[in-house]
């Protein structure tokens, strides 16, 4: 047989003995993995699935009995991914968990270079303090750790109050990137009042000096403010076909994201309303807050109550269809395409 180029083909036992000659030098023949190296699109490992929050709570709550927030340093389920077995990841890109504090309790403060997002599910009294000033956290709000900033977690309130984490730790480790540092005492001190970041940045006013930052800012988004901006716009314009009303939490130094690797966004979905399939290069996660929607992720028909979690992975077509009005969480891994020149989405 000849091939293209005049050179005859070797039989296939020739070509076995070479590649193990090859294996042994450390060397591989591309031919035999170009396509997979170089695919035609995004194949994620991540599949979509549904984390239904009323299955989920009872082993959080069982963990509240099993192990102290001191002893776990953060008392948190991982959200593992079906298609990543074992790699504590919801995504290819995201590890995502759902953190538990009860009264009284100290997640112990410390550092690392992973960014860090908190979403509220439920509860009330715990609080987040990031590099100095405390935050006291309401369901629905999105605060953040920025890289490198000491953070802990206490709870002065009553009754248990659980937080989805959103952490870029795959990209970082992929990058090796990550380094961590305890903190050598359980609590940082407090050196600002409660609220003074959000003063300073968070209304739509800035530090006469203040330059632009990588990360936002301001580390609490409270729910409250943005469930009013959704409710309206609702009465100002009608919704965007993919994406329904839709705000993104931005650093106002920048306009940037708020976390520079992870994009996160709120969507109100009015009851009725349908999303038309939407797919883009970052794989994503979404936390219903209010109502009851119909998810379809490539193809899977999912249907999610209020504080479900749903993964899902790039490039694989996804529509809701909100049942009630509906609010969604959104985070992904967009930011980092964005600014590597990799965004691609596709609208049907
Ligand atoms: O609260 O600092 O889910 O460092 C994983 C790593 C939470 C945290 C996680 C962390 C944290």
């Amino acid at each position: 047989m000849i091939v293209a180029g005049g050179t005859a083909a070797s039989p296939i036992s020739d070509r076995t003995a070479f590649y193990e000659t090859l294996d042994q030098q450390n060397l591989g023949p591309l031919w035999e993995s170009l396509k997979g190296l170089v695919p035609r699109e995004p194949r994620p490992k991540a599949v979509p699935h549904a984390w239904r929050y009323a299955d989920v709570r009872p082993r959080l709550m069982e963990a509240g009995s099993l192990i102290s927030a001191e002893e776990a340093e953060r008392r948190v389920l991982v959200l593992q991914n079906p298609g990543l077995p074992g790699a504590s990841q919801i995504t290819d890109t995201i590890y995502a968990g759902l953190q538990l504090i009860l009264p009284g309790e100290v997640a112990p403060a410390h550092r690392h270079s992973q960014s860090a997002l908190r979403f509220v599910i439920e509860g009330q009294g715990a609080f987040t303090a990031v590099d100095g000033e405390r935050t006291t956290m309401h369901p629905g709000d999105f605060i953040i750790t920025p890289a490198n900033t000491w953070h802990d977690h206490g709870h002065d309130g009553g009754g248990p109050v659980v937080w989805m984490d959103g952490l870029d730790v795959p990209l970082v480790r992929f990058l090796g990137a990550g380094f961590r540092e305890e903190y050598d005492e359980m609590a940082q001190g407090v050196t600002r009042p409660e609220g003074d970041a959000d003063a300073r940045y968070g209304a739509g006013l800035l530090p006469i000096d203040c330059g632009k930052r990588a990360t936002s800012p301001i580390f609490n988004y409270p729910y409250e403010r943005t469930r009013a901006a959704l409710e309206s716009m609702r009465h100002g314009s009608a919704p965007d076909p993919y994406h329904g009303f839709a705000l993104k939490y931005v650093n106002p130094t920048s306009g940037d994201w708020a976390i520079p690797t992870i994009g996160a966004s709120m969507r109100l979905l009015p009851a009725g309303f349908s999303t038309r399939p939407y797919k883009s290069t970052a794989g994503a996660v979404a936390v219903m807050v209010e109502g009851s929607a119909t998810a379809t992720v490539g193809g899977t028909r999912i249907a999610l109550d209020a504080h479900d979690i749903l993964a899902m992975p790039a490039w694989t077509p996804q529509i809701f269809e909100a049942v009630e009005d509906t609010v969604l969480f959104i985070f992904s891994d967009q930011p980092v395409h964005e600014k590597l020149g990799l965004w691609r989405e596709s609208k049907g």
